[in-house]
């Protein structure tokens, strides 16, 4: 479903079977040798979200990306799987765009888990420039995702975005603040034994030159 220029709602995309792998995966790339960690931002807040960046790093403290996680313990961050940067690719293809994924920040709430309205706006200024989407997958309880405007103090709508469910933003729509102002605790699908959400944000850094 079309949500307005360059964003699309791709409900229930993902069979049961794809989102229980994809949970498993998770699982273990959070718990993993380079675990996920709840970063604290510039102003010094905590996130409100357990992080693991995969292919690159971003820092919470510069608010931009790097190979190894100088805001936190110096491990270098873990590649980006096969596998989800395939999804990626299929997803934003579904959605009308392109995307050749180098970096995904895969997040995990909790009941109490949220983020803040912002844009994503650290990625390389041709890409950027380029309009190459976001590509957002949801497993696990269910959000209340908004999405606003181009600018923080335009209208914003909220939407849930349930387990499976893909949304894409880019082109013109790729710089319209977003954020989860909460989550609905118990409403996974009791197959993925999930108490939570992960929220893979799949991203391209670099564009290569033509
Ligand atoms: O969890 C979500 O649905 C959104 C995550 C997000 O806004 C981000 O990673 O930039």
């Amino acid at each position: 479903m079309e949500i307005g220029p360059g964003a699309v709602h791709l409900q229930h995309c993902l069979s049961l079977d794809d989102q229980r792998a994809l949970v498993e995966q998770c699982r273990a790339l959070v718990d993993g040798a380079v675990p996920a960690y709840v970063p604290i931002v510039r102003g010094g807040g905590k996130m409100h979200v357990r992080m693991l960046c995969l292919g690159r790093h971003w820092n919470g403290k510069t608010y931009s990306y790097e190979a190894t996680r100088s805001d936190f313990d110096n491990l270098p961050a873990p590649p980006l799987p096969e596998n989800f940067k395939h999804l990626a690719g299929e997803l934003a293809r579904a959605a009308g765009m392109t995307l050749d994924a180098d970096l995904c920040i895969l997040n995990y709430y909790d009941a109490d888990g949220r983020m803040g309205l912002h844009q994503d706006k650290d990625e390389s200024e041709q890409s950027l420039a380029a309009g190459l989407p976001v590509v957002s997958v949801s497993l696990g309880d269910t959000a209340r995702f908004l999405f606003g405007g181009l600018r923080r103090k335009d209208p914003v709508e909220s939407r849930l975005l349930e387990s499976g469910d893909a949304f894409v933003f880019g082109g013109p729509a790729r710089l319209r603040y977003h954020g989860v102002s909460r989550i609905v605790p118990g409403t996974a699908p009791p197959e993925l034994e999930l108490t939570g959400r992960f929220n893979l944000t799949f991203r391209q850094y670099d564009v290569a030159a033509t």
